[in-house]
């Protein structure tokens, strides 16, 4: 056996065994070191699945973290081991927010039942979310019952992280700007269940009708898109919120473990197809290349007979 096999077996039986320390040390080396992080990733894959992973999503300041400080509390008071990943997509070093959820979620850093980590956005080849789903799944494998994601709105990659999620939950709040703007367009299409919180400010009965409206323009299936007010700050409107997740991840998933596993990494082979392509198609500089994408400049080939066909000359792939 080599010592990468050795190594990682060693650090897969004692995140089996639940040492919070090699889940720390697991998740450093899946971020960063790409040969032990892609055996140790391999290793745990037969272990994932158990957990429920819960995306929450939405503007600066909707109050995301303060909801999962409440829903970490809610969570806990079911028995139920929670972990959370915060995720900011467009800062490429950790800061100021990640401080904010420590306070935010502080009361909650010495409970061994709760894991908190941040990710940075830096360095992740391959893409963030598939980075993203390969932390989730060391967490999963070591036994975690809900992973949470906490991500800062800032736009499509904000909305490829958040699909990591089984279920998400977008947050919006009143008195962000011009309130309902504030969601973009691509996370509400995401949404499984849409949260107004700070609804003890006297706006958020209008955010939350303004959002109604905005749900039932964009979405057909509109209806079936619960929105749960809450006080995140008094723990207001947290269990209603828990049974609405809960009752939407069975809906979507026939509350079957292995379909949302399905589900999940559906995604992330999907994901990294397309990274991957990318990086194939961008680097084809092939005389063969040049001639299919003249033909597309010349309106004699349509892109998606012209992806196809540089594919089909370059890798010989069958489609
Ligand atoms: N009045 C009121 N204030 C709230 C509520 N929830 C959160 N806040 C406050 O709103 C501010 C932002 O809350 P955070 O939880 O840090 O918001 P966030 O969405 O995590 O912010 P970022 O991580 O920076 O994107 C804090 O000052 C909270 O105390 C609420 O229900 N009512
Ligand atoms: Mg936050």
């Amino acid at each position: 056996m080599s010592k990468v096999s050795d190594y990682v077996d060693n650090l897969l039986s004692r995140l089996r065994n639940g040492e919070v320390a090699s889940l720390a040390r697991a998740i450093s080396l899946v971020d960063s070191h790409a040969d032990v992080g892609n055996a140790l990733h391999h290793a745990v894959r037969p272990f994932t699945g158990q957990a429920e992973v819960i995306g929450i999503t939405g503007p600066p300041g909707a109050g995301k973290s303060t909801l999962i400080n409440a829903l970490i509390t809610e969570l806990r008071g079911q028995d139920k081991r929670v972990a959370v990943v915060a995720v900011d997509p467009s800062s490429p070093i950790s800061g100021g927010s990640v401080l904010g959820d420590r306070t935010r979620m502080g009361e909650h850093t010495d409970d061994p039942g709760v894991f908190i980590r941040s990710l940075s956005a830096r360095g992740h080849l391959g893409g963030l979310s598939a980075s993203v789903l390969r932390v989730v799944d060391l967490i999963d494998a070591a036994g975690w019952d809900v992973v949470i994601l906490e991500t800062v709105g800032a736009g499509q990659s904000e909305t490829e992280v958040a699909e990591v999620a089984d279920i998400n939950v977008v947050i919006n709040a009143p008195g962000l700007g011009d309130d309902v703007q504030a969601i973009k367009a691509g996370i509400l299409e995401i949404a499984d269940v849409l949260v107004v919180n700070k609804a003890d400010s006297p706006l958020a009965q209008r955010t939350e009708r303004q959002l109604k409206a905005m749900l039932q323009l964009r979405r057909e299936e509109s209806q079936q898109v619960p929105v749960v007010s809450t006080i995140a700050t008094a723990g207001s409107g947290i269990e209603e919120l828990v049974s609405a997740i809960g009752s939407q991840s069975q809906s979507k998933f026939n509350a079957s473990k292995s379909e949302r596993l399905l589900d999940r990494t559906r995604r992330l082979l999907a994901q990294q197809a397309a990274e991957q392509l990318k990086c194939w198609l961008q680097g084809d500089t092939s005389p063969e290349s040049a001639s299919i994408i003249t033909a597309v400049i010349e309106g004699n080939c349509d892109n998606e007979k012209a992806i196809t066909d540089l594919i089909r000359i370059r890798y010989g792939a069958i489609l």
